[in-house]
């Protein structure tokens, strides 16, 4: 026990690592659960098209895709930013660090397709239960 807290006091810059996947049009590797605290989603695109990992944090229960539709300041209601990687070119990485709070977090990706809906309308999107 002592040295569990030990070790988890000498730790505080070494953060969770999820190792993500990116495809047309899913995400693969994203647990269901993760514990509260530091995690860095280290995202590779196996893709043929870029893609991005955005994070929010759930405020107020809404189905994702509805919530996409409302206006930025709306949306603000639902979820909170929790960071997001850069567009990722295919076959290369990305990564997302955040510090998990307890409770539901979305995370979708918002490239678009050429009818200018986000990649989340076409399957990448799903959340993580944290706590
Ligand atoms: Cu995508």
């Amino acid at each position: 026990m002592a040295l569990a807290l030990l070790a988890a006091a000498c730790t505080d810059d070494e953060s969770r690592a999820v190792e993500v996947t990116t495809t047309e049009y899913e995400f693969a590797g994203i647990p269901a659960e993760l514990p509260p605290g530091p995690v860095t989603f280290e995202v590779r695109n196996e893709g043929g098209e870029n893609h991005d990992l955005v994070l929010r944090k759930v405020i107020l229960e809404r189905d994702i895709l509805e919530v996409l539709e409302l206006s930025q300041v709306e949306q603000g209601e639902y979820l909170e930013d929790a960071g997001a990687t850069p567009a990722i070119p295919p076959g290369e990485t990305g990564s997302l660090a955040a510090s998990l709070e307890t409770g539901t977090y979305a995370y979708l990706c918002l490239v678009t397709t050429e009818s200018g809906r986000p990649h989340a309308f076409a399957g990448m999107r799903g959340t993580v239960e944290v706590g």
